[in-house]
């Protein structure tokens, strides 16, 4: 008996023991900097125009799932590749500053190694989400310049350890000439990279087109090359694509800390937004839409996609054109690309059950040939100029200072917006983003008056005083003046001088911001030619001109 209660006293310590261990296993943080508590975070940059300035709200979820490696693949999903000696050839050198060169922290991103577990931040319903089994595989697009070889060797490992391999085709890495050439050469030798290397700078555009004409599959993933996708990130994508090739699909996009790289939810109730200026934001989803979501693993509409994460069709790519190729280094692009896919008939989704992590950064780490401001005016002045009609005077009104910048021939992309036979903006208006507002008719629009009779336009170019008719948006478009400082325009003609003398005629010609003849400012109730200091008025001048009493034509 006294064996049989040594017995049952050991085992029972056994089991308590196996118990802590068990338990202890499972609190075990696993990452060293995974967010214990919730947290709120803003992603994106400050500076100029072009930056996404993001409130995501974090949800921060209790139960720790973390992502298994799919160990078989472990070991030889590098191939040939050696790792150690890639890392190790460029190391931060000691008193560095290790935000210099990318904009986040260096040194935790290379001491993270590259196989890191993420915690699965999808809800929870998605594990058991069943995908064809027969989906058709992808290749994955990556255009870096100068990236740092931590962040994108953990952006290709993650998705050869996380994507069933069948779905993976290839990986297409697109090297923007970066500094170093050796990095596009050493990561070829991993099985299924491809890397293509541009023989000068050419932007993330023409970058990815380039990756995309080489692509064999028929499916295209375009990725950031700072980026960690998560559990079972592929599958939901590929699957709403294979449904109806129309679909322009993205996950939803995770936080990496720019710190310490620890990895955050994103909030799954976010979607894609602008303001006029052509600036990208998060939103929120619409309440009735909200309301209306009883499956949280239903695809969200948006109206716009951040632009670095998505997977397109591949033949639905080139028949939309691709790319506008002519828009240079960064920006804009995913304004073009979401309102051409809308209005050319296709539709822009977020899934919910697909994760990708993607680190944030304040600025950009690289230079910009032409500049920043003037490349992302370029990039968003070609976007509102074939695809905005008439509600591009308020892309204009929020950002003055675009106009008169080059933007170079848009004749290209006119003809296809008319091949494709594309609907006009005012029905994305109505139908994708009836939430955007348009700025107040009356502060745009004005008659101006003199005398009880209004300026109005007869044909094109000739110009005339009648009646003044209707109030508001009633008005007649012929009476309707918006003064955009320096011009006085109606669509795209605007009043110029003939000469710079008193007495002659005022004519309506193609705006151009840069034109002496067309600048104007208001001076009292009238408006005065800025060069000339002459006076746009119907009667002829009868004595030395001076603007407040002998001007009476006035904008109302
Ligand atoms: O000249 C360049 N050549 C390049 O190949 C400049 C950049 N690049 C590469 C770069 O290495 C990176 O892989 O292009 C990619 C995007 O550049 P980032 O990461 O500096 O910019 P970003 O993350 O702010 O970019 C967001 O907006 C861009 C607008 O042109 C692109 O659409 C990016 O793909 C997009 N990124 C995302 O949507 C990820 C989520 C961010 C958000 C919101
Ligand atoms: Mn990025």
């Amino acid at each position: 008996r006294r064996i049989r209660a040594n017995a049952i006293a050991i085992l029972t310590v056994a089991w308590i023991l196996g118990t802590f261990y068990y338990l202890w296993q499972d609190n075990k943080p696993q990452t060293s900097s995974s967010p214990s508590s919730s947290a709120s975070q803003t992603r994106g940059r400050g500076g100029h125009g072009g930056q996404k300035v993001v409130p995501g709200r974090l949800e921060i979820h209790r139960d720790d799932r973390t992502i298994p490696l799919i160990v078989s693949e472990r070991g030889c999903l590098l191939g040939g590749f050696d790792e150690k000696a890639y890392l190790a050839a460029k190391q931060l050198k000691p008193g560095d500053d290790p935000y210099r060169e990318h904009a986040f922290n260096l040194q935790e991103s290379d001491r993270l190694g590259s196989e890191r577990a993420i915690r699965d931040t999808r809800h929870y319903r998605c594990a058991s989400l069943n995908y064809d089994t027969d989906l058709p595989s992808t290749s994955i697009i990556i255009t870096f310049h100068n990236e740092a070889r931590s962040t994108l060797l953990r952006t290709i490992k993650s998705v050869l350890m996380r994507s069933p391999p069948s779905l993976i085709q290839e990986i297409i890495l697109i090297d923007d000439f970066s500094s170093d050439s050796e990095d596009c050469q050493l990561l070829s030798q991993i099985p299924k990279v491809r890397c293509l290397r541009n023989g000068r700078r050419e932007g993330l555009i023409r970058s990815r087109v380039r990756g995309a004409s080489t692509a064999s599959a028929s499916i295209l993933t375009f990725l950031d090359s700072h980026c960690e996708v998560n559990a079972d990130w592929l599958q939901p994508m590929i699957q709403r694509v294979k449904e109806d090739h129309t679909r322009v699909v993205s996950p939803i996009i995770d936080v990496i800390s720019l710190d310490n790289f620890a990895y955050l939810a994103a909030s799954a109730d976010l979607r894609g937004g602008f303001d006029w200026s052509l600036h990208f934001k998060w939103e929120q989803i619409p309440i009735e839409q909200k309301m209306a979501r009883s499956d949280p693993t239903q695809a969200i509409r948006t109206p716009v996609i951040a632009g670095g994460i998505f997977v397109m069709d591949k033949s639905w790519f080139n028949h939309l054109g691709q790319y506008d190729t002519h828009m240079d280094i960064w920006g804009g692009e995913n304004f073009e690309l979401s309102f051409r896919v809308w209005m050319c008939g296709g539709s822009l989704e977020i899934l919910p059950c697909s994760r990708v992590g993607h680190v944030f950064r304040k600025r950009h780490p690289y230079d910009f040939p032409e500049g920043n401001a003037l490349t992302y005016i370029k990039n968003t002045r070609r976007a509102a100029e074939v695809w905005m009609d008439e509600y591009k005077q308020y892309y204009y009104s929020a950002r003055p200072s675009a106009q008169g910048k080059a933007f170079g021939s848009i004749a290209d992309r006119l003809t296809l917006r008319r091949k494709l036979n594309c609907k006009p903006f005012r029905w994305y208006m109505e139908n994708v983003y009836p939430e955007l507002r348009v700025p107040e008719q009356e502060a745009v629009s004005s008659v101006l008056r003199q005398g009880g009779l209004c300026l109005e336009t007869r044909g094109t170019d000739t110009l005339g005083l009648a009646e003044c008719r209707g109030i508001g948006a009633i008005r007649p478009q012929s009476q309707r003046w918006e003064l955009i400082e320096p011009l006085i325009r109606q669509q795209d003609f605007c009043l110029a001088i003939s000469a710079f003398t008193a007495g002659s005629k005022v004519k309506m010609e193609s705006c151009n911001a840069k034109e002496p003849r067309q600048k104007w400012k208001p001076k009292g109730p009238a408006l005065q030619h800025m060069v000339s200091g002459l006076c746009l008025d119907s009667q002829t001048p009868m004595g030395p001109l001076d603007c407040l009493s002998a001007c009476i034509l006035q904008s109302v």
